[in-house]
Protein backbone atom coordinates (compact mmCIF):
# COMPACT_ATOMS: atom_id res chain seq x y z
CA UNK A 1 0.00 0.00 0.00
CA UNK A 2 1.22 3.33 -0.81
CA UNK A 3 0.40 5.39 2.58
CA UNK A 4 0.08 9.63 3.03
CA UNK A 5 0.23 11.23 6.06
CA UNK A 6 -2.50 13.97 5.74
CA UNK A 7 -1.61 17.04 8.30
CA UNK A 8 -5.06 19.34 8.53
CA UNK A 9 -4.56 23.03 9.51
CA UNK A 10 -2.05 23.33 11.85
CA UNK A 11 -2.31 27.36 11.54
CA UNK A 12 -1.59 29.94 13.77
CA UNK A 13 -5.44 30.77 13.70
CA UNK A 14 -5.86 27.46 15.48
CA UNK A 15 -3.25 27.33 17.81
CA UNK A 16 -3.00 29.73 21.31
CA UNK A 17 -3.45 33.25 20.50
CA UNK A 18 -5.25 32.93 17.44
CA UNK A 19 -8.87 33.45 16.27
CA UNK A 20 -10.22 30.03 16.70
CA UNK A 21 -8.10 28.96 19.05
CA UNK A 22 -8.25 25.01 19.96
CA UNK A 23 -6.64 24.24 23.36
CA UNK A 24 -3.41 22.71 22.79
CA UNK A 25 -2.89 22.96 19.44
CA UNK A 26 0.88 23.86 19.25
CA UNK A 27 1.58 20.71 21.32
CA UNK A 28 0.61 18.34 18.59
CA UNK A 29 3.60 20.18 16.02
CA UNK A 30 6.73 17.99 17.25
CA UNK A 31 4.92 14.78 17.27
CA UNK A 32 3.85 15.88 13.10
CA UNK A 33 7.08 16.70 12.10
CA UNK A 34 8.55 13.40 13.62
CA UNK A 35 6.02 11.50 11.99
CA UNK A 36 6.50 12.49 8.73
CA UNK A 37 9.60 10.68 7.30
CA UNK A 38 7.62 7.31 8.08
CA UNK A 39 5.19 8.19 5.23
CA UNK A 40 5.45 7.41 1.21
CA UNK A 41 3.88 10.96 1.23
CA UNK A 42 3.36 14.14 3.25
CA UNK A 43 0.50 16.44 2.08
CA UNK A 44 -0.77 19.72 4.18
CA UNK A 45 -4.25 21.11 4.27
CA UNK A 46 -4.34 24.67 4.57
CA UNK A 47 -8.21 26.83 5.76
CA UNK A 48 -8.30 29.48 2.90
CA UNK A 49 -11.28 31.94 3.90
CA UNK A 50 -11.75 35.56 1.94
CA UNK A 51 -12.45 38.42 4.17
CA UNK A 52 -16.36 38.05 5.00
CA UNK A 53 -17.00 34.49 4.57
CA UNK A 54 -20.44 33.09 5.03
CA UNK A 55 -19.21 30.84 7.85
CA UNK A 56 -18.19 33.95 10.22
CA UNK A 57 -20.49 34.74 12.96
CA UNK A 58 -19.80 38.70 11.68
CA UNK A 59 -21.16 37.75 7.73
CA UNK A 60 -24.31 37.37 9.74
CA UNK A 61 -26.48 40.49 11.51
CA UNK A 62 -27.28 39.84 15.38
CA UNK A 63 -25.40 36.30 15.13
CA UNK A 64 -22.64 35.06 17.23
CA UNK A 65 -19.65 33.11 16.96
CA UNK A 66 -20.58 28.98 18.16
CA UNK A 67 -24.08 29.44 17.13
CA UNK A 68 -25.75 27.99 14.28
CA UNK A 69 -27.43 28.73 10.61
CA UNK A 70 -29.34 27.05 8.04
CA UNK A 71 -27.53 27.02 4.90
CA UNK A 72 -28.99 25.86 1.80
CA UNK A 73 -26.47 22.43 2.15
CA UNK A 74 -27.54 22.13 5.74
CA UNK A 75 -26.61 23.54 9.48
CA UNK A 76 -23.49 25.69 9.63
CA UNK A 77 -21.96 26.47 12.88
CA UNK A 78 -20.65 30.02 12.69
CA UNK A 79 -17.34 30.62 13.45
CA UNK A 80 -15.25 33.95 14.58
CA UNK A 81 -13.64 35.30 11.84
CA UNK A 82 -10.46 33.04 10.94
CA UNK A 83 -7.86 31.98 8.15
CA UNK A 84 -8.58 34.69 5.97
CA UNK A 85 -6.45 34.59 2.90
CA UNK A 86 -2.68 35.91 3.00
CA UNK A 87 -2.97 36.87 6.64
CA UNK A 88 -0.75 35.76 9.43
CA UNK A 89 -3.46 33.72 10.91
CA UNK A 90 -3.93 31.41 7.95
CA UNK A 91 -0.14 30.88 8.13
CA UNK A 92 0.98 27.45 9.13
CA UNK A 93 2.11 27.23 12.63
CA UNK A 94 5.84 28.30 12.68
CA UNK A 95 7.45 24.80 14.19
CA UNK A 96 5.65 22.84 11.59
CA UNK A 97 8.15 21.39 9.16
CA UNK A 98 6.25 22.23 5.43
CA UNK A 99 9.24 21.56 3.77
CA UNK A 100 8.51 18.03 3.62
CA UNK A 101 5.25 18.36 2.05
CA UNK A 102 4.32 17.32 -1.44
CA UNK A 103 1.40 18.68 -1.76
CA UNK A 104 -0.61 21.35 0.22
CA UNK A 105 -4.44 21.78 0.01
CA UNK A 106 -6.15 24.85 0.65
CA UNK A 107 -10.13 24.91 1.22
CA UNK A 108 -12.82 27.21 2.15
CA UNK A 109 -12.03 29.60 -0.66
CA UNK A 110 -15.86 29.75 -1.62
CA UNK A 111 -17.38 32.43 -0.50
CA UNK A 112 -21.12 30.95 0.05
CA UNK A 113 -19.88 27.48 1.28
CA UNK A 114 -17.41 26.19 4.20
CA UNK A 115 -15.21 23.33 3.53
CA UNK A 116 -14.18 21.02 6.75
CA UNK A 117 -13.13 17.76 4.32
CA UNK A 118 -9.81 18.06 2.93
CA UNK A 119 -11.96 16.83 -0.04
CA UNK A 120 -15.60 17.86 -0.53
CA UNK A 121 -17.07 21.03 0.56
CA UNK A 122 -19.47 20.75 3.22
CA UNK A 123 -22.44 20.32 0.30
CA UNK A 124 -20.48 17.15 0.05
CA UNK A 125 -20.31 17.12 -3.10
CA UNK A 126 -17.61 20.16 -4.48
CA UNK A 127 -14.60 18.35 -4.27
CA UNK A 128 -11.36 20.10 -3.50
CA UNK A 129 -9.73 17.89 -6.07
CA UNK A 130 -7.24 15.81 -3.21
CA UNK A 131 -9.33 12.76 -4.52
CA UNK A 132 -7.88 12.74 -7.99
CA UNK A 133 -4.15 13.60 -6.51
CA UNK A 134 -4.31 10.94 -4.41
CA UNK A 135 -5.61 8.37 -6.54
CA UNK A 136 -3.08 9.41 -9.46
CA UNK A 137 -0.09 8.76 -7.07
CA UNK A 138 -1.50 5.32 -5.92
CA UNK A 139 -1.88 6.15 -2.25
CA UNK A 140 -4.80 3.84 -0.98
CA UNK A 141 -3.40 4.40 2.50
CA UNK A 142 -4.08 7.64 4.95
CA UNK A 143 -3.02 8.80 8.29
CA UNK A 144 -4.79 12.15 9.64
CA UNK A 145 -3.43 14.63 12.42
CA UNK A 146 -4.36 18.00 13.37
CA UNK A 147 -6.41 20.20 13.92
CA UNK A 148 -9.52 19.98 15.38
CA UNK A 149 -10.29 16.68 15.49
CA UNK A 150 -14.43 16.85 15.53
CA UNK A 151 -14.67 19.11 12.57
CA UNK A 152 -11.63 19.29 9.25
CA UNK A 153 -10.28 16.06 10.90
CA UNK A 154 -13.09 14.27 11.18
CA UNK A 155 -14.95 15.34 8.08
CA UNK A 156 -11.75 14.48 6.31
CA UNK A 157 -11.37 11.15 7.49
CA UNK A 158 -15.10 10.11 7.05
CA UNK A 159 -14.94 11.22 3.50
CA UNK A 160 -11.80 9.81 3.05
CA UNK A 161 -13.20 6.17 4.11
CA UNK A 162 -16.06 7.07 2.47
CA UNK A 163 -14.00 7.00 -0.94
CA UNK A 164 -12.21 3.41 -0.08
CA UNK A 165 -9.11 4.49 0.93
CA UNK A 166 -8.14 2.82 4.74
CA UNK A 167 -7.80 5.41 7.05
CA UNK A 168 -6.19 5.78 10.52
CA UNK A 169 -6.38 9.05 12.90
CA UNK A 170 -3.51 9.10 15.47
CA UNK A 171 -5.71 10.84 18.38
CA UNK A 172 -2.55 11.93 20.22
CA UNK A 173 -1.26 14.05 17.46
CA UNK A 174 -5.08 16.11 16.93
CA UNK A 175 -6.73 18.38 19.34
CA UNK A 176 -10.67 18.98 19.53
CA UNK A 177 -12.77 22.44 19.65
CA UNK A 178 -15.44 19.82 21.35
CA UNK A 179 -18.40 22.39 20.80
CA UNK A 180 -21.92 20.65 22.16
CA UNK A 181 -20.82 17.37 22.46
CA UNK A 182 -19.24 17.62 18.95
CA UNK A 183 -16.50 15.69 19.71
CA UNK A 184 -18.06 12.48 21.33
CA UNK A 185 -20.28 12.70 17.86
CA UNK A 186 -16.96 12.68 15.78
CA UNK A 187 -15.47 9.72 17.26
CA UNK A 188 -18.48 7.81 16.85
CA UNK A 189 -19.33 9.26 13.00
CA UNK A 190 -15.85 8.30 12.41
CA UNK A 191 -16.07 4.61 14.13
CA UNK A 192 -19.55 4.04 11.91
CA UNK A 193 -17.66 4.94 9.04
CA UNK A 194 -14.62 2.20 9.15
CA UNK A 195 -12.24 5.32 10.42
CA UNK A 196 -9.31 3.39 13.03
CA UNK A 197 -8.80 5.85 15.38
CA UNK A 198 -5.88 5.19 17.88
C1 LIG B 1 -12.01 24.22 11.27
C2 LIG B 1 -13.83 25.35 12.06
C3 LIG B 1 -13.76 26.24 11.01
C4 LIG B 1 -11.05 23.09 11.46
C5 LIG B 1 -11.93 25.10 10.20
O1 LIG B 1 -9.92 23.16 10.91
O2 LIG B 1 -11.42 22.12 12.15
N1 LIG B 1 -12.96 24.35 12.18
N2 LIG B 1 -12.81 26.11 10.09
ZN1 LIG C 1 -12.62 27.61 8.62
Amino acid sequence: MTHALIVIDVQNDFCPGGALAVAGGDEIVPGINALMGDFDAVILTQDWHPAGHSSFASSHAGLDPFGTVEMPYGTQVLWPDHCIQGSAGAAFHDGLNTDRADMIVRKGYNPQIDSYSAFFENDHETPTGLHGYLQTRGIDRLTMVGLATDFCVNFSAVDAARLGYAVTVRDGLCRAIDLDGSLAAAMDGMAAAGVQVE
